[in-house]
């Protein structure tokens, strides 16, 4: 039996269709697709290596379009985007993508109205088809979000759903009991803002499900939101068939990475914690399987905040091991990033890296330090059962969300349940922004170092590095975000601001803060590629007896092995790692097989192992 026929009966078998009906309508939605995708494309996918996403030269940029051109260039801003692409470049990135760009309800244009337009704001279709061959042109890739697991309330779908025809109700998940009650074990994503995971319709006088934003949570409460976004029900194959048939149209458009939005929530069965539900991963590998007749080169990203081992299953699971996503975000990582440069303590770091699976060849981890959404610490107590973790989280949360560093996100006023985020951005973070403010030059540079070894160890602990928009000339925080009343609910609108015209210009001043950051990020990115080492996402950790440094080898695709070393901590340090010859990646100056290792304070050295 074939693959996708196989996955189907397990699937829908007990459904209403019958499997060989829809077998037969993915079929032809993939020879239509297949027909439709343009000779530039077919071309393009030609021309690249089957393994273009997991090499060293890979850096993914993430911006809003609006907010990346907001004071820059002339005409749509889809179209002043390419104005950036020189100086992004120039900055290392290869890997643009672009947050929705859709008709929206809200969300940060995360409750989408239709997903084969672009928002009339931003421009055209034909914009976007553009940039991509733009992007294309210069050998770089574009990402955009396909957010599969929920329409907003507007989208027609969702219209014709609530003006009550069947076909449309049956696509979203519909409470039959009538009553709205939590099912056990299902989390609370938006506790402060969006309680539960139900809205309540009236026009219907029914509750649908919705995981993130909902209008009226409670059938007696108040309206808290003028939008929702309603999860689909991926368990009526007709959904699976519209949003397969809508990710085929993207790709078309010249998408050659797809971020799968919220993945864990799109299966929910009742009894169950309703994320990350072992069917969705057959979903997964549909999806896998269809994309690759389309658009063999253009790879998935799994968004899905999860802790190990489960996170691991977003790259494949038994037999379809590697078979799955290629790309996912190291969600369990990405806080100890912080608690590394906060606390100059690298214990969790190190142990979190030991435990890093080997991931199937073809794939590899999404290395961040900080997105359009909160720094989540969610991953954290997962990760670290027992009294560890619970303290790594409270010293994060604590110290982020004091002196002015950060907002707390998800908030339960109820609970008063702490650690579930932080939205700030970076350089506000580090406390760059403070010390600033206060005219404490001692302050600045320490935020500075601070944000070198960030970027440092996102370009070397292993998987793909990723700049949020901003992180390389240092945007504060927009603590301003709260006098709209749309976004004052939602802390996350405090990392989301325009990129103003006056940062970029100083970056490109000699001696500015900003050019001082765009500078050690260009310098960074720009040794990093040279090192076939770096690609992938193995890191052999190495002991330096010491929690306030961390080391570690890698070796990646191939060539000499390079040894990265870390000292956290203000004063400088002496260690023993790494064998034989040693370079120093960025000095240039080499060490003898029986020297040490010395870092200064909040430093790091990249070395290459001399080998014959
Ligand atoms: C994603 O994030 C997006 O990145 C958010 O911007 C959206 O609001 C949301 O989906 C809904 O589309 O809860 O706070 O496990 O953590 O999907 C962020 C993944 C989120 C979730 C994640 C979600």
């Amino acid at each position: 039996m074939r693959e996708l026929e196989e996955l189907l009966s397990r699937l829908y078998q007990d459904g209403p269709g019958e499997v060989s009906e829809i077998l037969a309508a993915f079929d032809d939605m993939v020879l239509a697709a297949r027909a439709a995708r343009p000779e530039s494309l077919q071309y393009w996918d030609e021309s690249r290596p089957p393994d273009w996403h997991v090499r060293e030269d890979q850096v993914v940029y993430v911006a809003y379009t609006e907010r990346l051109v907001a004071e820059v260039g002339e005409g749509a801003p889809l179209q002043r985007v390419r104005g950036r692409l020189d100086e992004l470049q120039a900055l290392g990135v290869t890997n643009l993508h672009l947050l929705p760009l859709f008709p929206t309800s809200g969300d940060g244009g995360f409750a989408i109205d239709d997903y084969r337009d672009v928002r009339a704001d931003l421009g055209t279709p034909e914009d976007l088809r553009q940039l991509a061959a733009d992007l294309h042109g210069r050998r770089m890739a574009l990402s955009l979000d396909f957010v599969l697991n929920h329409t907003s309330d507007s989208h027609p779908w969702a219209v014709k759903a609530r003006q009550g025809d069947p076909r449309y109700l049956d696509y979203f998940v519909v409470d039959e009991t009538g009553e709205g009650a939590h099912w056990p074990g299902v989390p609370d994503i938006f506790p402060d803002f969006a309680p539960g995971h139900w809205d309540w319709v009236p026009e219907l006088g029914q509750y649908l499900w919705a995981t993130f934003y909902a209008r009226q949570p409670d059938k007696d409460g108040p309206v808290r939101n003028d939008f929702a976004q309603w999860d689909l029900d991926y368990r009526n194959p007709d959904v699976l068939l519209d949003m397969v048939a809508t990710l085929l149209h993207l790709v078309n458009q010249g998408v050659d990475c797809v971020r799968l939005d919220a993945i864990p929530f799109l299966w929910k069965q009742r009894g169950t914690s309703c994320t990350s539900q072992p069917p969705l991963h057959d979903v997964l590998r549909v999806i896998r399987l269809v994309v690759g007749e389309v658009a063999p080169r253009t790879v998935l990203l799994a968004e899905a905040n999860d802790a190990l081992p489960g996170l691991t299953q977003y790259f494949g699971t038994g037999p379809r091991w590697g078979g799955t996503c290629q790309l996912a975000y190291n969600f369990p990582l990405m806080p100890l990033l912080w608690y590394a440069v906060a606390f100059a303590d690298a214990e969790p770091l190190m142990t979190m890296m030991t435990r890093m699976p080997q991931l199937p060849p073809g794939c590899t981890w999404l290395t961040f330090d900080e997105v359009h959404d909160e720094v989540s610490l969610e991953a954290v107590e997962a990760g670290f059962p027992g009294p560890q973790g619970v303290e790594v989280t409270r010293r994060l949360f604590d110290h982020f969300t004091s002196e002015r560093r950060g907002l707390p996100f998800r908030f339960d006023p109820e609970t008063e349940a702490f650690g579930h985020g932080i939205s700030s951005n970076r350089w506000t973070m580090l406390g760059g922004e403070a010390a600033e403010a206060a005219g404490d030059p001692a302050g600045v540079e320490e935020a500075l170092d601070k944000l070198v070894l960030l970027e440092a160890l996102k370009a070397s602990v292993g998987g793909t590095p990723l700049i949020y928009s901003g992180q390389e000339v240092g945007l504060e925080t927009d603590w301003g975000y709260a006098d709209d009343p749309v976004q004052a609910p939602d802390s996350r609108f405090a990392k989301r601001r325009n990129f103003p015209a006056r940062a970029l210009q100083r970056s490109l001043e000699e001696g500015t803060r900003e050019a001082r950051i765009r500078a050690h990020t260009t310098r960074i990115l720009a040794a990093r590629r040279q090192q076939p080492a770096l690609a992938g996402s193995d890191a052999e950790v190495l002991a330096t007896g010491r929690r306030e440094v961390l080391a570690f080898r890698r070796r990646g695709r191939g060539g000499d092995p390079v040894v990265a070393a870390f000292n956290f901590s203000g004063a400088e340090v002496t260690v023993e790692v790494g064998e034989g010859t040693r370079e120093d990646l960025f000095d240039g100056g080499t060490l003898g097989p029986e020297d040490a290792v010395v870092l200064g304070p909040r430093s790091f050295r990249w070395l290459r192992e001399v080998r014959g």
